[in-house]
């Protein structure tokens, strides 16, 4: 039995459409605290954060899109995350946009390192996030949270001054990578961070990607936050999505990433992030997303002899 907290994040500043604001109350809708109690977990839903003022979040790029909105979220939920991470439940957030993550990331990284426990962050994501304001072409700041959880510079607007605890960029792994922008790419290669394209997919096998990156975390006995953006799965299964990218983990692989993420007993924190249900067919998003949570809670198929983890 593990416990639980929900804690919505209705940002949609980061993308440039609506609808991710509709995220956690689609979650809701779609059973994620039955299904999570189902398996025997002690489940509690805070409702949903809401964003500090950020009227200062002031740089000197014209081109970013709703920035004093996105710093207010990022500051909230830095301190919410912070704070859970101090606690004994383990927290999902329900997105909202990938940008909630510049806030749960920092969050938990500071309160990683007041434990004194190595902090490992898991990207499931078909993006890399890893824009710096200088480089986003787009404007749209749901590209930038890694960048700046790993502590790329000008960033300051973000939380009123440098990040407390920038994230090891050599503890960072990417999983599902299918696009990338020039200048971004550049940043990522000069980086520490280990990025896993479709191609390593399928050459390799998720499986053997995936373990290696567990095991660091296991030698380290650090934690993990996991960061799954809908767009990581295939959209012809996960259509509820602002930037569909073809050729994304399969239902299985998905799936099968959540149970190795279960029985690794690892996993310290959780983002559900992109969902836009206004985009979505008849709730199979939300629901494939809560399915998908529940494997990394434990619904197995079958009990059996896993390898050790
Ligand atoms: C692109 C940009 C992005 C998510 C799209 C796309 C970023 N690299 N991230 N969807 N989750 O605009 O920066
Ligand atoms: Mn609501
Ligand atoms: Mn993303
Ligand atoms: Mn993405």
């Amino acid at each position: 039995m593990t416990k639980i907290v929900l804690l919505g994040a209705p940002i949609e500043a980061g993308t440039g459409r609506r609808g991710c604001v509709m995220g956690p109350d689609a979650y809701r809708t779609a059973g994620l605290v039955e299904e999570l109690r189902a398996l025997g977990h002690e489940v509690t839903d805070m409702g949903d954060a809401e964003p500090e003022d950020a009227r200062d979040a002031k740089t000197e790029f014209t081109h970013l899109k709703e920035l004093e909105v996105v710093a207010g979220w990022t500051r909230a939920l830095h301190a919410d995350a912070k704070r859970l991470g101090r606690g004994d439940a383990l927290p999902i957030y329900l997105g909202g946009d990938h940008a909630l993550s510049a806030g749960t990331v920092t969050g938990h990284a500071a309160a990683a390192a007041e434990q004194d426990r190595p902090f490992f962050v898991l990207w499931l994501d078909a993006h890399a996030d890893f824009n710096t304001f200088a480089t986003t072409t787009s404007g749209n700041l749901h590209g930038t949270p890694l960048a700046f959880a790993c502590g790329l510079p000008g960033f300051d607007a973000y939380l009123n001054g440098p990040v407390p605890v920038p994230v090891n960029p050599e503890n960072v792994c990417i999983l599902g990578l299918r696009s990338v922008d020039g200048d971004e790419r550049r940043l990522l290669q000069d980086s520490a961070v280990t990025a896993h394209d479709m191609r390593a997919i399928d050459e390799l096998g998720i499986v053997p990607l995936l373990r290696a990156f567990l095991d660091r975390v296991r030698a380290a006995k650090g934690v993990l936050h996991v960061s799954l953006d809908v767009d990581f799965i295939e959209p012809d299964i996960a259509p509820a999505v602002g930037t569909t990218v073809p050729g994304g983990a399969t239902f299985r692989e998905a799936h099968h990433v959540m149970e190795l993420l279960h029985d690794s007993g690892l996993v310290t924190s959780l983002d559900l992030v992109e969902l836009n249900p206004f985009l979505d067919v008849k709730g199979r998003t939300a629901r494939l997303m809560v399915d998908l949570t529940a494997s990394l809670f434990g619904r197995r198929i079958l009990d059996r002899a896993t390898r050790s983890y």
